[in-house]
């Protein structure tokens, strides 16, 4: 009984509960990550108007997601880590898309901007960032989300092996879109305000009332293999 009902409920399960996850590199055309069991979405679009138009979950299937850059990066810095102590493949912690003010390049703002759309409005999204430059200066880099609702927090990259930063349960907003934009953190003590951002681990949630649903169908399809027992 308890077995049959263990199958009916992972059958079930999966596409109701479970979070679906994709990976993206900000990376330059020679450090792609490839090779891995999950699979990567390596991304080199740091001109405004860049975009990829349908990401892969770590499955390898099309996820209707697209991301675009919608204000631009000055560049790619490899000069990150490639620690096998670092949560991600060397190509992908090595390599961060970076941008700065106009003491560095002109025009420059400071300021990265990634548009998520094509988001399932019955879903959260959770993002985990990483980064990583090999400095001694504090380069702290903040991370902000704009859905139907925000969340924001702060990594500094400088000699970064293991940090990470996770901003959970942002909804999207009607139109199916979050922003990620990337600006300094309130300590970067560089004086052309380098920002970084290495990769993106994105899950997608499904809404407490969805999950429900589904629970709630488990349970009814139990029932019915429960009486058919007793009959
Ligand atoms: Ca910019
Ligand atoms: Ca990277």
């Amino acid at each position: 009984m308890k077995i049959k009902l263990s199958i009916i409920a992972s059958l079930a399960m999966p596409s109701l509960v479970m979070a679906q996850t994709i990976l993206i590199n900000y990376t330059n055309s020679s450090n792609t990550v490839t090779g891995q069991p999950e699979t990567w979405n390596n991304y080199t679009g740091t001109p405004q108007g860049s975009s990829i138009a349908n990401l892969v979950d770590i499955n390898g299937s099309l996820t209707g997601i697209s991301m675009e850059t919608t204000n631009a990066f000055a560049g790619v810095n490899s000069s990150g880590t490639t620690s096998a102590s670092a949560p991600y493949p060397s190509t992908a912690t090595g390599t961060s898309f970076y941008d700065a003010n106009d003491q560095w390049t002109n025009p420059g703002d400071a300021m990265g901007v990634l548009e998520f759309s094509g988001l399932d409005v019955n879903k959260t999204y959770s993002f985990t960032l990483y980064a990583s430059r090999i400095t001694s200066e504090d380069r702290s880099t903040l991370y902000t989300l704009q859905g139907a609702n925000s969340g924001s927090d702060t990594l500094n990259p400088s000699d970064n092996v293991t940090n990470t930063v996770l901003i959970s349960d942002i909804a999207p907003t009607a139109g199916g879109i979050i922003t990620l934009t990337v600006t300094p953190g309130a300590t970067n003590a560089n004086s052309n305000d380098f920002i970084y951002l290495g990769v993106a681990e994105i899950s997608a949630i499904p809404e407490p009332s969805t999950i429900a649903l589904g629970m709630a169908g488990i349970a009814f399809v139990g029932s019915i293999y429960w009486r058919r027992r007793k009959a």
